[in-house]
């Protein structure tokens, strides 16, 4: 199905003559022109891999276009990939990178990829035509026929950059559990990791050159509204953190299924772990850093990184580290976070103070701004793009002062988003009214308990990545859109299945899928896509939120 797994047929109006509810949603689906029954699959020509491999691309002999890198749609270049299938020929349309052709008749199957990522989708759809069974690990019956609806599928995505955010700083998540996120995103033709990986309460990520960052900062002496069921308080020591092979195997299986990973560092705020493991980094002329310890609770923190060139050297060896682990090919963007970084102990701080009179830059925003500034630049000289969370565009730099590279995450809504767009600047739409999945997502008591207000599944199938009104111009700046999965009140995996999925779905339809808009999209058609959905992620073993809420 779908596009995006919620699978099925709906919108582009294909459905197999079989009546699979599966083919769907596919931007230019056709009919087929002999309308046959169910093809058993692998009695053709057919050049599709094993269903059951999600992690094994169709090969790219397959493609009749170009080959494209891994990860093609967000190469280096400003807007990148925007480009889709090409309109100039309307008869046989060019398949953009991310584009797949794939066609059953009575001879067989036929997946044409544009590049090796728009072979690796159409397998998804292959997949999900298949019925749920194929999305089974366990070895199946080898007499069992496996039959796909006839019919051609034309299908690419409406954006380049369809992403999930995973927060592994509030709570650590296993590499083995990242892993499977990567395979459930692939299945949902996401094509994104934005890895947050540093925070008040952890940091993640081995660096060799400041080793009581994961020493000291991976580990916190208690978990906070972990569990559902616990007290407030969880007083288990929590933690954990990844090491660069863990890194490197992340990235690799990542790009096996054509997924960018985007590593965040989040700066200056959001930095008490790092102050934990190096005090020198906080404002040591405001408080006693050396008594900080990784926060155990959740909020905006005041702790903040002082301005002061120590701290840029600092940090200039984190991300040189941080490029090494997370090459260009795998991601030209770099995320610093930027975000609630309160500026009371620079108010107070007279280092501080010297510093913007030093630099002449007016007030604590405008230090921010030069701190966002310092590590624009550092990152275009290194041929890599910045991306932060829109309070990047404080203090002055929403005119002119980011590089042109530089991008947005727009989080408190669409408005900065809609400026840094408005402004020439590349934008992930992720505001936090839509796709913020530790929100609940329903009114009852019985939710397990969650950040901030009600999102419904509906909700979500409901959210327009482009504003309404954005000029043509500034709407090709918005590369694309992402779910973000904050993990305060999720402790395991069984919390974070449960708040992404099956919202994640819908969300995958909307990130992939060019649906109406939102009043106009076919709420009927995607129930019944999510009813045959719920079945393949009855089979991949995620423990989503029932329908009918939640397990008592
Ligand atoms: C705001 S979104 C934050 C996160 C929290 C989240 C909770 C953003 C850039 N900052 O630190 O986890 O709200 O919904």
């Amino acid at each position: 199905a779908p596009a995006t797994g919620a699978g099925g047929t709906a919108e582009g109006g294909h459905a197999g003559p079989a009546g699979s509810a599966d083919l769907g949603s596919a931007a230019h689906a056709e009919p087929a022109s002999e309308s046959a029954g169910p093809v058993p699959v692998g009695l053709g020509p057919g050049r599709c891999a094993d269903p059951g491999s999600p992690g094994d691309p169709a090969q790219p002999a397959s493609a009749s276009g170009p080959a494209a890198p891994a990860t093609a749609a967000l190469g280096p270049g400003r807007g990148a990939g925007l480009a889709g299938p090409t309109p100039s020929a309307p008869a046989t349309p060019a398949l953009g990178p991310e584009a797949y052709r794939l066609t059953v008749d009575r001879n067989g199957v036929e997946l044409v990829g544009g590049g090796p990522a728009g072979a690796f989708w159409g397998l998804q759809t292959l997949r999900q035509m298949l019925g749920a069974a194929a999305f089974r690990k366990a070895p199946l019956d080898r007499a069992r026929r496996w039959a796909v609806p006839a019919g051609t599928v034309t299908d690419g995505p409406r954006f380049p950059w369809r992403g999930l955010m995973l927060d592994v700083a509030r709570h650590f998540m296993p590499k083995d559990d990242v892993l499977r996120q990567l395979d459930l995103m692939a299945a949902h033709k996401l094509n994104v990791l934005h890895l947050h990986l540093t925070d008040d309460q952890g940091w993640r990520i081995e660096i060799k050159r400041h080793p009581r960052l994961t020493e000291v900062g991976g580990w916190r002496a208690r978990s906070k509204w972990g569990h559902r069921a616990s007290p407030l308080w969880d007083e288990t020591p929590h933690g954990g953190y990844y090491t660069q092979d863990d890194i490197r195997e992340i990235v690799g299986y990542a790009a096996d299924r054509h997924i960018s990973v985007v590593p965040e560092i989040d700066v200056p705020g959001h930095s008490q772990a790092a102050i934990a493991a190096y005090p020198e980094l906080g404002n040591t002329d405001v408080i006693d850093t050396t008594a900080l310890s990784v926060w155990d609770t959740w909020g905006v923190n005041p702790n903040v990184l002082a301005p002061t060139d120590t701290v840029l050297r600092f940090y200039e060896g984190v991300f040189e580290e941080v490029l090494d682990l997370f090459p260009a090919e795998v991601s030209p963007f770099v995320h610093i976070g930027g975000d609630e970084c309160p500026k009371d102990q620079w108010k107070a701080s007279p280092t501080a103070q010297a510093r913007i009179e030093e630099l002449g830059v007016g007030d604590e925003d405008g230090l921010q701004a030069w701190f966002v500034r310092h590590f624009d630049r550092w990152l275009a000289a290194r041929g890599r793009r910045l991306i932060g969370w829109d309070e990047i565009l404080e203090g002055g730099l929403a005119e002119g002062g980011l590089t042109d590279g530089a991008a947005v995450s727009s989080w408190r809504g669409y408005a900065g988003g809609i400026t840094a767009a408005e402004a020439g600047h590349d934008v992930v739409m992720c505001p936090e009214q839509q796709v913020y999945l530790d929100h609940r997502q329903a009114p009852g008591e019985d939710e397990p308990m969650p950040i901030g207000y009600v999102r419904t599944l509906d909700d979500v199938y409901r959210f327009e990545p482009v504003p309404p009104g954005l000029a043509p111009d500034a709407a090709a700046h918005v590369l694309g859109t992402q779910a973000n999965v904050w993990t305060e009140v999720m402790a395991d995996r069984a919390r974070v299945d449960y708040q992404t999925y099956p919202r994640l779905a819908a969300f995958a339809e909307v990130a992939w899928s060019r649906l109406p808009a939102p009043e106009e999209r076919d709420q009927a058609g995607f129930e019944r896509r999510m009813t045959a959905h719920y079945a393949r992620l009855d089979a991949l073993g995620v423990a989503y939120r029932p329908p009918a809420g939640p397990h008592p």
